[in-house]
């Protein structure tokens, strides 16, 4: 097959990339290189690689072209980000999405695999999170996500191509930028002890989040490409497991072979309490389940 991986010079995105090129699939990659960096990608004769904005509708119609699945992941991923420029961060997350969504059924692409986010739960305290429960969008990443899941609803139903969107917990994995304070915690936390620098817990480190190890989440989206029931649906990606922050550290600590205490500070302001899914729908009809657990992606990680 011949893959279009939009972000694929980020953390999840490159992981795809490098599965569909073990798989023997062509791969066009379309990356403005905002948060991805080149070395994330391979050199490899059956990958190219395009430097360009979603936003920009010419562009991602060029590289659509033979295009037979589509793994959209290129966003501005970071909450925070898109709550200082709601409206510059829709142009890439909603309008970009659409970009692609037409350009897919221009083209007869066969399946168009949508990257979404538990964001869209935001602060319902419902648990565990179900397909069902009705979003409660707390930012300008949660409306964008909502709309693209929305607008990839209508393209199944209306014009047939056939879409499935994945609802990422806390993805954790190599590659993962802890460049930022809004970075993946776990990348954050790996990157201190490493330093030997004392990580920070926001709160009392007892708020608890469900963290997937990236290959797993590879997985999913493979299973989203092949397995047929999934079209037209969203399914959530994670490990149906409730890790508080304070076990997430001992246990690196452990792996680590230090002992330390964290630096505790206020919570975050709008920062989530818990956050822990059902994955029976994936299960079921993506035929998908987690493999690797907390302590065997940590220690892979490190
Ligand atoms: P990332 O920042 O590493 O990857 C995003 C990629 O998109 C980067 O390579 C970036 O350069 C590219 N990009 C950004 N704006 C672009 C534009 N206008 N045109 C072209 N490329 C652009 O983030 P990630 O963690 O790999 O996230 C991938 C996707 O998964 C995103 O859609 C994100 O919202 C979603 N997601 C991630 C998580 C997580 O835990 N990491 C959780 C939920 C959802
Ligand atoms: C994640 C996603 C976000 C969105 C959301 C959905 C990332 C980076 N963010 O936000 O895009 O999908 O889930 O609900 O994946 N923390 C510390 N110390 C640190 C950094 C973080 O204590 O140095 C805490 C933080 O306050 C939070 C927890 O760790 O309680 C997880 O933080 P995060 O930024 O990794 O992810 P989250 O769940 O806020």
């Amino acid at each position: 097959m011949k893959a279009l991986v939009t972000g694929g010079a980020g953390f999840i995105g490159s992981h795809i990339v490098e599965r569909l090129l073990n798989d023997g699939h062509e791969v066009v990659v379309l990356d403005d290189f905002s948060t991805g960096h080149r070395h994330n990608l391979p050199e490899h004769s059956s990958l190219s690689i395009i430097e360009g904005d979603i936003s920009n509708y010419d562009t991602v119609k060029q590289c659509m072209s033979g295009i037979d699945w589509v793994f959209h992941k290129a966003a501005v991923a970071s909450v925070p980000r898109t709550v200082n420029d709601p409206v510059g961060s829709s142009l890439i997350n909603y309008l970009g999405t659409l970009h692609l969504l037409e350009a897919a059924r221009q083209n007869k692409v066969k399946r168009f695999v949508f990257a979404s986010s538990a964001a869209l739960y935001g602060d319902e305290p419902t648990l565990p999170k179900l397909e069902t429960m009705c979003p409660v969008t707390l930012s300008p990443y949660a409306v964008d996500k909502l709309a693209s899941e929305s607008a990839c609803g209508m393209y199944s139903r209306l014009y047939g191509l056939e879409t499935v969107c994945l609802r990422y917990f806390n993805v954790y994995g190599p590659r993962q930028d802890p460049s930022s304070p809004y970075s993946g915690v776990i990348s954050i936390f790996t990157n201190k002890l490493s330093h030997n620098e004392i990580p920070t817990i926001y709160g009392d480190g007892e708020q608890t989040r469900d963290f997937v190890f990236v290959s797993d989440v590879v997985e999913a989206n493979m299973k989203a490409v092949t397995e047929k029931a999934c079209s037209g649906q969203f399914f959530n990606i994670a490990c149906a497991n409730k890790i508080s922050l304070n076990h997430l550290l001992k246990t690196l600590c452990e792996l680590y072979e230090v002992e330390l205490n964290a630096r505790y500070e206020e919570a975050r302001q709008g920062d989530i309490k818990h956050s822990y899914a059902n994955i029976d729908k994936a299960r079921t009809l993506l035929n998908w389940s987690p493999s690797i657990d907390l302590k065997e992606g940590l220690s892979r990680l490190i």
